[in-house]
């Protein structure tokens, strides 16, 4: 692969994006890797969480504005060459972003596609697309929308000004911030101790979610009761609960 680095650790997969020159701008081949890797890691049973990370000075400064410059809006519609962004609702491992320096437009909009958010201090994330003239295309006004509420967003996207780590924490964008030398091991740890969780539980719990963001109350609760019910039918529903009469950790198997 040209733009990603990938290794793992146990179970946890981690891919950082590579495009260190252009602060990991979004070009569709990127996209493309990323997605066809995180299908890959989404197919091998020996993965269960996975961590997305760019590196110390950007996750990524958005889509790559060179690549957009002079389309029109049939050449985009035709191409529709962000499509692949879609392939990754249909993930259903966990995704930890690891977030430093630049979360711009695309990059913002990709961190939020993840579950959990570790961010440096020097985590700067924004929404900058209307000083280009557009707006953001893959959920931006959407998923922030929903994350931070109808203000908040309004004043991200209107005025283009990235937020601070410390503010994106307090606005419940990201889940911690941490020292820069840190970001990305605290992202690790945290995928090690959720890979060592059920992952037949976890992959209930995190469509569970998704569809309290997307539908109604009553219809989120339907969807969790009958998740619930169906984990009883989970070796690692008997093997957790024996466990904890047992009085001795559990060892899930992921069946
Ligand atoms: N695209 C292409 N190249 C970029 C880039 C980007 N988004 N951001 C930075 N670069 C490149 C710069 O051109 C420069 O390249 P060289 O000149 O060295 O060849 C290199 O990265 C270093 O950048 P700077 O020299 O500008 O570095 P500074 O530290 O001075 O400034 C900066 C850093 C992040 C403030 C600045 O680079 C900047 O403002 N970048 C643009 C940020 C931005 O506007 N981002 C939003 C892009 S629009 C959709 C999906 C996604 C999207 C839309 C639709 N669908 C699914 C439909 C997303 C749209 C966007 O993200």
């Amino acid at each position: 692969m040209e733009f990603l680095r990938v290794r793992q650790e146990e179970a946890v997969g981690i891919i950082e994006l590579y495009r260190p020159k252009v602060l990991n701008a979004l070009n569709i081949p990127l996209m493309g890797e990323l997605v066809s890797e995180l299908e890959r890691m989404e197919r091998d049973d020996t993965i269960r969480a996975i961590v997305l990370t760019g590196n110390e000075r950007a996750f990524a400064a958005g889509a790559d504005i060179q690549e957009m410059a002079e389309e029109d809006a049939i050449s985009m519609l035709v191409k529709d060459q962000f499509a692949q962004w879609d392939r990754m609702n249909q993930i259903t491992k966990p995704i930890i972003a690891a977030v430093s320096g630049y979360v711009l437009g695309g990059g913002c909009e990709l961190m939020m596609h993840c579950d959990l958010i570790v961010a440096s201090e020097t985590t700067q994330i924004g929404q900058p697309e209307i000083n280009l003239g557009v707006m953001p295309g893959a959920g931006g006004t959407q998923r922030l929308t929903k994350l931070i509420g109808k203000i908040r967003a309004m004043e991200m996207l209107l005025t283009g000004e990235p937020i601070s780590a410390t503010e994106a924490l307090h606005f419940g964008l990201v889940n911690r911030v941490v020292p820069v030398e840190f970001y990305l091991s605290e992202a690790i740890d945290l995928a090690h101790n959720i890979a060592a969780k059920p992952p037949v539980a976890a992959r209930m719990i995190k469509k569970s979610v998704q569809i309290a963001q997307d539908t109604t109350l009553a219809e989120g609760l339907s969807y969790e009761r009958n998740a619930f019910y169906l984990l009883f039918a989970s070796a690692d529903q008997k093997e957790g609960m024996k466990a904890f009469m047992e009085k001795r950790p559990a060892d899930f198997k992921g069946k």
